[in-house]
């Protein structure tokens, strides 16, 4: 049988039957990965092929289709092994808050960088806006037309507010990610849309915090072929699987420039007559992106 999976827990993974049954399947022996080192073999989004066991309840996977993409990180738990956040993306919405908790400019572009490579569109969503001051307002403007310009659209919404048609009218007919912190409200704008608590979120007692309220990757039907995967928040996002040379190619607003340095091989930092360097002098590339890029090139 072929299925989808649309909940992975470690152990067990949800995968959904063309029928449209849930099934509860593992994996058994050796199970040949795509990718090395990596602790999910099986993630959310994948499309796999399961057999049922003999109680006809459970199932064992036995092999995944290729992904079309996937969004990867440094494990946050296993020195040296990546974990796969989720698979076979149409775009993603990064959810991110000016504050409670602050999403800083760095870990938005660390994304953009990721998703960028894997040809994900990427749609900048910041939540929260009843928080924001009016500096606070005018800063969202600044950046918003600066992503927006270069290629990542923004919207600022609350996600306890039921005014979303903006983001609706993305959904449909896609498999969208939900990516950010922990705290930024994922889960709350998932119900949001829902218009029912389909899942749990933090108290507001406890927003200060930094314990995760969602635990695992999960894929929710929105509508018939649009769904939604709300995953726990993401505290550091480390960049894996794309070499120091490569990451500025992932800049659109670097774009222009590639290739204008005086060495092909520049590294955009300290070499003398470098392209990018002099687009930022004169106000072309913002000073953040490019801070954003050299702590990815250094890292
Ligand atoms: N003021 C305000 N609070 C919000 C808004 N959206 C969400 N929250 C609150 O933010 C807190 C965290 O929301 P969650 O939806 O649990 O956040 P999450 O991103 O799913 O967090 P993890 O599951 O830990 O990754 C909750 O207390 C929400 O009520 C908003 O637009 N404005
Ligand atoms: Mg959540
Ligand atoms: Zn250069």
């Amino acid at each position: 049988m072929k299925g989808l999976v649309t909940r992975s827990t470690g152990l067990w993974y949800d995968v959904k039957s063309e029928a449209g049954e849930i099934i509860s399947c593992r994996l058994k022996g050796k199970f040949r990965q795509e990718i090395n080192q990596v602790t999910n073999p099986i993630a959310t989004g994948d499309r796999v092929e399961f057999i049922l066991e003999e109680n006809k309840k459970n199932g064992i996977i036995t092999s995944i289709e290729p992904r079309t993409n996937y969004i990867i990180r440094k494990s946050s738990r296993k020195e040296h092994f990546d974990h796969i956040i989720a698979s076979n993306l149409d775009q993603a919405l990064l959810i991110a808050t000016f504050k409670m908790p602050r999403t800083s400019l760095g870990f938005i572009d660390r994304f953009l960088v990721v998703a960028t490579s894997f040809e994900i569109p990427v749609i900048i969503v910041f939540n929260k806006s009843d928080l924001l001051k009016e500096r606070d307002l005018n800063k969202f403007n600044d950046i918003a037309a600066y992503y927006s310009k270069i290629g990542y659209p923004c919207h600022l919404i609350s996600a306890l507010n039921n005014d979303l048609e903006a983001i609706k009218q993305l959904l449909n007919q896609k498999t969208t990610l939900l990516f950010g912190h922990s705290g930024t409200g994922k889960s709350t704008l998932l119900n949001t849309l829902f218009g029912e608590e389909i899942q749990h979120t933090k108290g507001l007692t406890s927003q200060k915090k930094g314990s995760h309220t969602t635990t695992f990757a999960q894929m929710f039907e929105w509508s018939e072929n649009s769904y939604l995967v709300d995953i726990p928040g993401i505290k550091e996002f480390g960049i894996t699987h794309i070499e120091p040379a490569e990451i500025g190619l992932y800049f659109p607003d670097f774009k222009p420039f590639i290739g204008q340095c005086k060495f092909y091989n520049c590294s955009h930092k300290h070499e003398p007559n470098c392209a990018i360097q002099a687009a930022i002098k004169e106000g072309k590339i913002s000073d953040w992106r490019y801070k954003s890029y050299l702590s990815m090139i250094n890292e």
